[in-house]
């Protein structure tokens, strides 16, 4: 019989950070996009550790292996449990909910349960490759139960979860008809973070009002057969890679290759992007229908002003993002009838994805990015963007909706929602002098450099390890906050 290696840093996350890719060579994994990829991979290069994730494909887990000194687990998922507990529960059930509702939340029984089945799964080989004292990290929506899960096999390990999305105000999460289990399974954990402190408020609101539990400032009191626990939860905003992303910018290639995308756009005096994956979430619509009024009114014209909108094919079998996809592909297909001129499209709609060096350098090619979700937990591109533009031009245009908003102050801010006034924002990035916006994105590049993915990781991990266990070790942060009992019911 062989021993089974352990590790005292587990990940678990829906997907490992590898897809398999078939080569003239045969099949090979390859790092994919993405944001919690590309989070964790600078997290995890100084670390050692296990990552417990499904790896993209139905049917019977591949055998665990090595990759970049990390040792990946996969989950088994049956292309049933895909359907259900992914596509059903995750994208057609939470995320509406977590995202205002932007579109109406779907709840099936069925999927329910598939996601319970799933979140058990995730529990049990979690524990397996966990050394004793353990840290566990669990991230985002689709693993909600597997905190108190791993708890219930393993009270001897730390289990943090992180949010990767907004979590809602209690009015909107209570329409969950399993609102109370998922409540319970985050307050498995020990600790819990968050993108924004009222994402965390929301969530100990939603303790109080909806299951009756006790709460004091960031903590959550939790009786369980041990005893009492205390689970804290607060922001901690997440981040990127700044150094390695503005190294990669600054490589000749890449800047060469900007040079030469602005000129096969035909060297326009300013272009416009957009990069997102197409999700309704994102505010694609809203920012089409804007362009498109400037376009009207004659503010602007190309080939003097383009657009390049990247639009990354995502969750094509949700029926919500068929009809986006519809919507979107119908404006850009309008726009560009009424607006082009021949070798010189309105918008340029990219419903593609391309590898890291191509985004740094639309990055770099573009003056003004457009960043205008309808809610988004943080919004990587915002400093994705920011960090490229290591000559200090460009704008950014951000809506407020946004975790980043929240840290990027000094970016051109708009309300999606207002199409008059984030026609005048847009307007304003644009014609703002060159000195006040390069002083801008100065302030805006500072930011995310002194704030960067592995401050993040350290921070997330150093609340896990402090996090108080007994009623009366609460941190200092809540020093002087009254107790609040579960009678605002
Ligand atoms: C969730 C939350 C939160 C996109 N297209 C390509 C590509 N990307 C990369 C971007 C960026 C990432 O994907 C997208 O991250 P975002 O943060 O913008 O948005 P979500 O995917 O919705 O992420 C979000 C995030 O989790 C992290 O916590 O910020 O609020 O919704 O890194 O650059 N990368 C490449 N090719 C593409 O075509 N290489």
């Amino acid at each position: 019989m062989t021993t089974r290696r352990t590790y005292d840093l587990v990940i678990a996350a829906n997907r490992l950070p590898v897809d398999r890719v078939s080569t003239p060579e045969g099949s090979v994994w390859r790092r994919s996009p993405g944001g919690l990829v590309t989070a964790m991979d600078s997290v995890m290069s100084d670390r050692e550790g296990a990552w417990v994730g499904w790896a993209g494909e139905p049917g019977e887990a591949p055998a665990p292996f090595a990759d970049k000194g990390m040792w990946l687990h996969p989950v088994a998922l049956s292309a049933e449990e895909i359907q259900l507990y992914y596509e059903g529960f995750s994208n057609d059930t939470l995320w509406p909910i977590y995202h205002d509702v932007i579109v109406p939340a779907r709840f099936h029984r069925a999927w329910w349960q598939a996601y319970e089945r799933v979140n058990q799964r995730f529990a049990e080989q979690i524990c397996e490759v966990a050394a004793p004292g353990a840290k566990v990290w669990v991230h985002d929506y689709q693993l909600q139960l597997v905190p108190a899960l791993v708890r219930r096999l393993r009270p001897d390990v730390r289990i943090g979860w992180f949010d990767h999305i907004p979590f809602p105000p209690v009015e909107l999460f209570a329409q969950l008809p399993w609102r109370a289990q998922i409540l319970e399974g985050l307050l498995g954990a020990d600790y819990l973070g968050f993108q924004r402190v009222a994402d965390a408020q929301n969530f100990v609101r939603a303790c109080r009002r909806l299951i009756g539990a006790t709460t004091k400032g960031e903590t959550v009191t939790v009786a369980d057969e041990a005893g009492q626990r205390v689970v804290r939860a607060s922001a901690v905003p997440i981040s990127i890679d700044y150094r390695g992303l503005e190294r990669l910018a600054k490589e000749p290639a890449v800047q060469e290759r900007a040079e030469e995308i602005r000129h096969s756009l035909g060297d326009p005096g300013v272009v416009l992007l957009g990069v997102d994956r197409l999700d309704y979430t994102k505010g694609i619509r809203h920012r089409l229908k804007a362009y498109e009024e400037l376009l009207e009114d004659g503010v602007i014209s190309p080939p003097d002003v383009t657009f390049v909108q990247v639009a990354t094919p995502s969750r094509e079998r949700v029926e919500a993002y068929k009809e986006l996809r519809t919507e979107v592909e119908r404006t850009v297909g309008r726009i560009n009838g009424t607006h082009s001129a021949i070798g010189s499209p309105a918008v340029h709609y990219l419903h593609q994805s391309y590898p890291r060096e191509e985004m740094a350098a639309l990055f770099q090619a573009a003056d003004v990015m457009l960043v205008t979700p309808l809610r988004d937990g943080m919004n990587l591109v915002a400093k994705e963007y920011v960090t490229c533009r290591h000559d200090d031009g460009g704008a950014l245009v951000l809506s407020e909706f946004t975790g980043a908003y929240h840290e990027l102050h000094q970016a051109f801010v708009c309300n999606p929602h207002d199409i008059e006034g984030l026609k005048q924002t847009i307007v304003r990035a644009v014609r703002t002098d060159e000195s006040s916006r390069r002083r801008y994105m100065r302030a805006l590049r500072r930011r995310v450099a002194d704030h960067d993915v592995q401050r993040w990781a350290d921070r997330f991990l150093t609340n896990l390890e402090q996090a108080p266990q007994r009623p009366g070790t609460a941190t200092a942060s809540d020093a002087g906050t009254a107790a609040t009992t579960g009678g605002e019911r």
